[in-house]
């Protein structure tokens, strides 16, 4: 089954939902933005189980959210634009996991713990991120 989570968002619509959803808010996606310079910002972000964290593309070069292998607790999924299953997969296919400019990715972490990910085409510019999910849920 394809997991595929990309959504397409309006840039006008994409840059409101950004402004309303700084890290530290409790309600709603938690947002990071890829923003030119090869960065996610913030790249870092705490978020509480359960939320979804949702990375929005406002750069005009495509970007990938590609979690690390051993960068996922060993009890959680792996996440990555594109859909794919491994970090292995997402490497071998660069281009499926590309989030085009404008669009965005989602995804919830269920499972308190830390979680490095990084863009593939531009691991070796530095462009890589974390989230740390706390134990704590929401509501
Ligand atoms: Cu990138």
């Amino acid at each position: 089954m394809n997991r595929r989570t990309l959504l397409r968002l309006g840039g006008a619509a994409l840059l409101g939902s950004l402004a309303g959803c700084s890290a530290g808010r409790r309600n709603g996606p938690q947002g990071v933005s890829m923003t030119d310079g090869f960065a996610y910002d913030p790249a870092r972000i705490t978020v509480p189980a359960g939320s979804t964290v949702r990375w929005v593309n406002d750069d005009d070069v495509r970007h990938s959210v590609t979690a690390y292998a051993r960068g996922v607790p060993a009890d959680a999924s792996y996440f990555a634009s594109g859909g794919f299953e491994s970090e292995r997969a997402a490497r071998d296919d660069i281009g499926g996991g590309l989030i085009a400019a404008g669009d965005a990715y989602e995804h919830t972490f269920g499972t308190p713990g830390t979680y490095d990910y990084f863009c593939v085409p531009h691991e070796g510019s530095g462009m890589t991120g974390r989230v740390a999910v706390r134990a704590d849920r929401r509501g």
